[in-house]
């Protein structure tokens, strides 16, 4: 299959893409499957939701299939507990998929994000797209419909409802206010633009709520989450003057707090709350063994390039990536190359 990005820049920064491709496919298929990457967030899972009431709009028969479990906080996107399910567990082995005719890929473009189902996607006979806003990208062997200047996956998927004429419910609406808000730091990030807070008003309208959707992704929280915050903010440590922020969480963390690996989902946002602070980091130590490395930017550091540099990915403002040795060697090794690229981009702190 060749590799397709089908877009124009429109007027002004934003790209306009060609919503043919994913027309065609709706035209040519029944049976659609849907995935996402690991450890799915809210603009995976809200992106899914949008996509899957479109094609069941036009009549489509929808299955998503992700390979991480849903995080109990997006359990409002799944009311009847009917819509996600996770492969190769709860009901979706890949034998019962073999009726579906095509894939659609939502918010990632690298294999090692599909993790253990990566296989299944590289075996999958059918037509397969991407959609996506991410900077990295492999070759997926796909139509990949992308705008790295999207604020989320969200964005697109609406896009792409205007491009088809399909009309938004409540459901698809909740969906994309999910995806856009939470890639967006709730609208907090320099990625929220006129037209985002445009496309949030459209969602509302369309029988979204900002308030509920808050509650129910923020107000939520179990005591294990909460303890496991007040931990790793205790833990919170700074190098380069201040410029750097980071924590860790080893599984023991997890243990004694009785908090999940889902449960770190946006701690990483508290390291760079701090005055003064350039660069956050946090390291989350694996049950597989090795870390996942989070970074985030406030100043002109490109964390998807950093995290490039260990076969991660991102954005210029937010990235990550898996690093393989124990979590003591790691944090040291990361916070000196931050450090030194810090201290490289601005020069030495002037004291006041
Ligand atoms: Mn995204």
């Amino acid at each position: 299959m060749i590799s397709v990005s089908g877009f124009h820049v429109g007027s002004g920064n934003r790209m306009t893409l060609d919503w043919s491709p994913l027309e065609k496919l709706i035209g040519s298929h029944q049976k659609f499957l849907l995935t996402t990457h690991v450890r799915p967030d809210g603009d995976a899972l809200g992106s899914e939701v949008g996509l899957a009431e479109l094609l069941q709009s036009r009549g489509r028969d929808v299955r998503i299939v992700n390979v991480s479990e849903t995080p109990a906080r997006y359990d409002f996107l799944d009311p009847q507990g009917a819509r996600f399910h996770q492969f190769n567990e709860l009901g979706a082995h890949p034998a019962d998929l073999l009726d579906r005719e095509a894939l659609i890929i939502l918010d990632l473009s690298s294999w090692s994000q599909l993790a253990g189902m990566a296989d299944f996607v590289r075996a999958f006979t059918g037509p397969r797209l991407v959609i996506d806003h991410h900077v990295s990208q492999d070759d997926m062997g796909a139509v990949m419909l992308k705008d790295p200047t999207a604020e989320s996956t969200g964005t697109l998927v609406l896009r792409a409802a205007r491009a088809l004429n399909v009309s938004l419910n409540p459901a698809m609406a909740t969906g994309l206010l999910t995806a856009i808000t939470m890639d967006t730091g709730w609208l907090r990030h320099p990625s929220t633009t006129p037209d985002t807070l445009r496309d949030v008003a459209e969602l509302v309208q369309a029988g979204a709520s900002l308030t509920g959707t808050y509650r129910f992704i923020f107000e939520r929280n179990s005591l294990s989450r909460m303890r496991l915050m007040g931990e790793t903010l205790a833990g919170l440590r700074t190098a380069c003057e201040g410029r750097v922020a980071y924590a860790s969480v080893t599984l023991k963390d997890l243990e004694r707090t009785g908090a999940t690996s889902q449960d770190t989902e946006d701690l990483i946002d508290a390291t760079v709350s701090l005055r003064g602070v350039e660069v956050g980091l946090l390291f989350t130590e694996l049950s597989r063994g090795g870390v996942k490395l989070s970074l985030r930017s406030r100043e002109g550091f490109d964390c998807a390039k950093f995290a490039g540099q260990f076969g991660g990915g991102g954005h210029r403002a937010a990235a990550g990536a898996s690093l393989p040795d124990p979590l003591e060697e790691q944090v040291s090794k990361v916070v000196q190359l931050v450090s030194q690229q810090v201290q490289a981009q601005r020069g030495p702190v002037v004291s006041a």
